[in-house]
């Protein structure tokens, strides 16, 4: 059912990435660059088997060899069909033990998205999505939230046609993206460069964390056909989604939004976001420590109400009073309807996917792909912020209505959702999510302007935080991520 040579790796399983390089581009001449189109898709684009076996290479390349070739062992655990196909196409055993030998494993992950006006200028209409078709300067600071003046310039005039993927090391990716724009986006062939933007992977004890130190990353979709359904012991897995909300042209993104029927030419694509947060690291922590003595907390458990998991990773619904390492990457759980006295209505995760009280379980799925950037916060930011750091946030969905949009819009911002919960929270509303809720700058409604969220402290008894914004919006766009057939055929469209 899957062609995994057609689907672009970021969106499924994703690309490997300790390091990573997003590079925009104007398209200024069509024409030369469309033949560059089938070259890529023949030559660079990674698709979903050409990360999978990347991550296969990679985990070997680092295993002990008596651990054979398990591809299930590189952190994925894979639908039996797809894990059959992959192990079939791996490259022979000694191949592999050679490039472990090697001091140096090579292997990049490069993708490529378009904005509307870059699908117009490689002649394809783009789709009845009202979010992409508005672009993301006019959805989010039109809304009100985001301020233009915190916008990067590149991202505000319109210029931005597409962007390029590069993930790996931080070498292999400078090297690659040298080499990709002279050869395919260069203005030979019709590429104005406009930005690069970097992410990069924390490291050490703070791998996989983002930067107010979180391990991320965790509540993924798993994705019916892709992903080993069973994997997630113990108890029936509770959160599967239909591919079709992710993938175009798959079972589920008719019911994701019949209004949006989606061209035949999407099969295999995705809608893409991009959004760079800066994040206010020491702000945040200032924040935790004066608020918990008064909420009958320590920092931790502040930390863990606000987020929805402890730092390690672990659930604060199932773990309330301390963190618990065993359970660091546990997703299979659900809130109870009527009462938030371990985990906040508001809190972070609850309002990004509340679980357990929306029917349709997987309608407003996103698959995170986001990497944090900038460097750790110094021994001169105690108290401030001074460096630039924060998270390159991306998704992929089939619907931004459904997806991106509609959780910032309808679950995020408005400080009643959910609704009908006052009896639980003391009357007021549950609040806005504390890590990436806006106010509406200028507001003249007090609703808009003050950001608070309904919290159970540490004796259970009913309180609140008010609280400012800890992010920024730098801006970003909304972006299509074709298939590579589509890439073949546009190259000649
Ligand atoms: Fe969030 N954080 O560190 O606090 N996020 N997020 N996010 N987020 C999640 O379970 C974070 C952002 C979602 O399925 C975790 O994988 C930060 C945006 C969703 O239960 C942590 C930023 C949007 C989930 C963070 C940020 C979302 C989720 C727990 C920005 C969408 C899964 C780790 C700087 C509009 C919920 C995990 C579920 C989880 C953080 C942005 C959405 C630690 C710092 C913009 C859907």
């Amino acid at each position: 059912e899957f062609d995994l040579h057609n689907i672009q790796g970021d969106i499924w399983p994703g690309l490997t990435k300790k390091y990573q390089q997003f590079f925009f581009f104007n398209i200024e001449n069509p024409a030369d660059f469309k033949p560059m189109l089938k070259d890529l898709a023949d030559k660079v684009i990674t698709s979903s088997h050409g990360a999978l076996v990347n991550r296969a290479i990679i985990h070997k390349a680092k295993a002990p060899p008596s651990s054979g070739l398990n591809v299930a062992g590189a952190g994925l655990n894979l639908a039996r069909d797809v894990l059959t196909a992959i192990h079939d196409s791996l490259p022979p055993h000694h191949e592999i033990q050679k490039a472990k030998g090697s001091d140096h494993v090579s292997i990049t992950g490069v993708n490529i998205s378009f904005t509307k006006r870059g699908m117009a200028k490689l002649s394809k209409e783009t789709f009845k999505d009202d979010p992409l078709l508005k672009g993301m300067f006019a959805d989010m600071v039109g809304e009100g939230r985001d301020e233009a003046k915190d916008w990067i310039p590149e991202f505000r005039d319109g210029s931005v046609d597409g962007v390029l993927l590069v993930c790996g090391t931080e070498h292999e990716v400078k090297e690659k993206v040298n080499e990709l724009a002279q050869k395919y986006l260069g203005k030979k062939q019709g590429i104005r460069h406009l930005l690069t933007l970097d992410g990069v992977e924390r490291s050490g004890d703070a791998k996989g964390h983002e930067h107010f130190g979180f391990l991320d990353g965790i509540s993924q979709p798993l994705i019916i056909g892709l992903d080993d359904e069973t994997a997630e012991k113990p108890g029936a897995r509770k959160h599967l989604t239909r591919p079709g909300i992710i993938i175009f042209g798959h079972d589920g993104e008719m019911d994701n939004d019949p209004r949006l029927m989606h061209p035949p030419w999407a099969k295999d694509g995705s809608i893409y976001v991009f959004r760079k947060l800066r994040q206010f690291v020491p702000e945040f922590d200032r924040f935790l420590e004066k608020e918990a003595p008064r909420l009958k907390f320590n920092k931790e458990q502040l930390g863990a109400r606000i987020v929805g998991r402890w730092k390690s990773g672990a659930p604060v619904q199932l773990h309330p009073n301390a963190d618990c390492k065993a359970d660091a990457k546990f997703n299979n759980f659900d809130y109870p309807l009527d009462d938030q006295l371990n985990c906040p209505f508001a809190s972070h995760m609850r309002k990004t996917k509340p679980r357990g009280i929306v029917e349709n379980r997987d309608k407003f799925d996103i698959m995170r792909r986001g990497i944090p950037y900038g460097p750790e916060v110094g021994p001169d930011e105690k108290e401030k912020t001074k460096l630039d750091r924060g998270l390159m946030f991306t998704c992929y969905q089939t619907s931004l209505s459904n997806g991106f949009q509609f959780i910032k819009n309808r679950w995020v911002n408005p400080d009643t959702f959910p609704a009908d919960k006052t009896k639980f929270t003391g009357g007021m509303n549950p609040g806005q999510d504390p890590i990436i809720g806006q106010s509406v700058k200028g507001a003249i409604e007090e609703d808009d302007k003050v950001m608070n969220m309904s919290i159970h402290d540490g004796e259970g008894k009913h309180n609140k935080i008010t609280f400012e914004p800890f992010i920024q919006s730098n801006g970003g766009d909304y972006f299509f991520t074709p298939s590579l057939k589509l890439l073949r055929d546009l190259a000649v469209a």
